[in-house]
């Protein structure tokens, strides 16, 4: 295993900068994995060909972008035709949206993910579709003249009442509460089940590894139970296809409902309850309180074992749906950080929201929360346009191009954490288990996945703490690899403030 050794005979802001950059030169060897997964609102990531708009190209021009933040799987939001800009009311399930590229692009794209060991899951928004789907408007057709239709059976029609009045009758009308313009899918329909089944082999043949199901609370709203049998039916379909293709679903909703959900075998569903503002990681990092996050992720970790043992946790501090983790995090630098190294080196699969890892700012209305990720501060730094109902100004000055040239941005803290995290292979699907101390600032856990790595967090904004290895039943623990400090020589040291440490375990 890779350790790093002291150096104790350098000045310590020599020594940090050195392990700084100790570490950048330690990542990984292609093959280690970090688990971690980069969300990407396709729109608004990169424009390969100045329209304003981002698209799969610019994508893939910015791979090596997201290699070197060790992602090993890149999550993108909808790429389908549709009317909206968010794409999350579908056109074409079969089609890649005219001004994000080709299905070639697609497959270019895929290629060169391929070749740098990232997987791509890619959005499945099948609990509607938009009112401009073909399906629909044969189903509607149907309906005014009224003739019989297979896509009748393929929404939720009523007569005499309901949500929204099919237009162009006098009293038919639909299921659709995201609104009138997606309706929702009767996921009871053995046809509409077949047609996902074939929408996921089709995205498979070009290269998918993974799903993320959109809406998954509002398939059968309110009745998890039957959310979970669906969840099943995707689940088991998509590995049969291909046994190692990886979901993960967004259910916005409380611990226990989201328990229920995994009990349908489904790889990951969001940490939702330790995300945002009021979640453990955002509070503990605002502090600088972090034994919280150690001991409630660990029951929850234990609670996600005992309903589906190779389950992952999903935590992430926020989405495309929250406002932007910065402004939770007072756009205070050393708090983003600890926010950081509080969710990073979980156990599971952690998410990292594109523009997060260089402190974007972006709240109220969903358009702000999307704005185009800053490759430069200054002159074209913005590649895309922003989401046309934007009213915010994008508040972050410093892009990705001074951040990469300073060892001090959060970029370059990002980079760290993640190759840290690549170095601990334990941490995808180990079990979690709490180390209590007398530091409220310290964040401690093991993880076991036949062997046992610790981590050691010092989440104090400006206190150093004093670790002691034996008291915290880690003696012999050696080092994997930190940030924010130098590796410890002994047993007994003392951590800076917003600094980490993972040990591995003897046998
Ligand atoms: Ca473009």
């Amino acid at each position: 295993m890779i350790a790093h050794h002291g150096f104790s005979r350098h000045t310590r802001l020599f020594a940090c900068l050195l392990a700084g950059l100790l570490l950048l030169s330690l990542a990984p060897a292609a093959g280690a994995e970090s688990g971690i997964v980069y969300e990407i609102f396709v729109g608004s990531f990169a424009d390969s060909n100045g329209d304003g708009v981002g698209d799969l190209k610019g994508i893939e021009e910015k791979l090596d972008y997201i290699a070197d933040l060790n992602a090993d799987w890149i999550w993108l939001t909808p790429i389908h035709p549709s009317p909206s800009y968010h794409h999350y009311d579908v056109l074409d399930y079969y089609a890649v949206a005219p001004e994000f590229g080709t299905l070639a692009d697609f497959d270019s794209l895929a290629a060169a993910c391929a070749e740098r060991g990232i997987g791509i899951i890619l959005d499945l928004v099948v609990n509607h579709t938009s009112s401009q789907h073909p399906w629909f408007l044969e189903a509607q057709e149907a309906l005014i003249a009224g003739k019989e239709s297979e896509y009748l059976q393929w929404y939720h029609f009523s007569q005499g009442s309901g949500a929204h009045i099919v237009e162009g009758t006098a009293d038919w009308y639909y299921e659709g509460p995201f609104g009138y313009h997606m309706p929702d899918l009767n996921l009871d329909s053995a046809a509409v089940r077949d047609e996902i089944a074939r929408i996921m082999a089709f995205w498979q043949g070009h290269g998918v590894k993974g799903f993320r199901l959109d809406a998954v609370t509002s398939y059968y709203t309110g009745d998890a139970q039957r959310n979970a049998d669906f969840l099943r039916f995707i689940t088991d379909t998509a590995k049969a296809g291909d046994p190692d293709c990886y979901i993960v679903g967004e259910a916005w909703t409380n611990g226990n409902t989201i328990l229920t959900l995994y009990e349908s075998g489904i790889d990951s569903l969001f940490d939702f309850p330790a995300a945002d503002s009021e979640g453990a990681l955002v509070k503990a990092a605002l502090k600088g309180n972090a034994a919280p996050v150690s001991k409630k992720l660990a029951e929850w970790n234990e609670s996600l074992k005992a309903v589906s043992p190779a389950s992952l946790d999903a935590p992430f501090l926020s989405n495309h749906d929250m406002a932007r983790s910065r402004g939770m995090l007072r756009s205070d630098k050393t708090k983003m950080k600890t926010a950081a190294m509080l969710y990073l080196l979980l156990p599971g699969r952690p998410y990292i929201y594109y523009g997060e890892e260089i402190g974007m700012s972006g709240s109220g209305r969903d358009e702000n929360k999307r704005l185009p990720m800053l490759w430069a501060g200054e002159g074209d730094g913005f590649t895309c346009q922003p989401p046309a109902d934007a009213d915010q100004e994008q508040r972050l000055t410093e892009g990705v191009d001074v951040q990469a040239a300073d060892p001090d941005s959060l970029l370059s803290w990002y980079r760290q954490l993640t190759a840290l995290r690549a170095l601990a292979p334990e941490l995808e699907r180990g079990v979690m288990t709490a180390i209590e101390t007398d530091n409220s600032s310290v964040c401690a856990f093991r993880v076991t996945d036949g062997t046992t790595v610790a981590v050691v967090i010092n989440a104090s904004p400006k206190a150093e703490a004093a670790i002691d290895l034996n008291e915290m039943g880690l003696k012999g623990g050696a080092p994997v690899g930190c940030a924010g400090m130098t590796a410890p020589a002994g047993d007994a040291f003392s951590m800076p403030p917003v600094s980490c440490l993972v040990l591995r375990l003897p046998e």
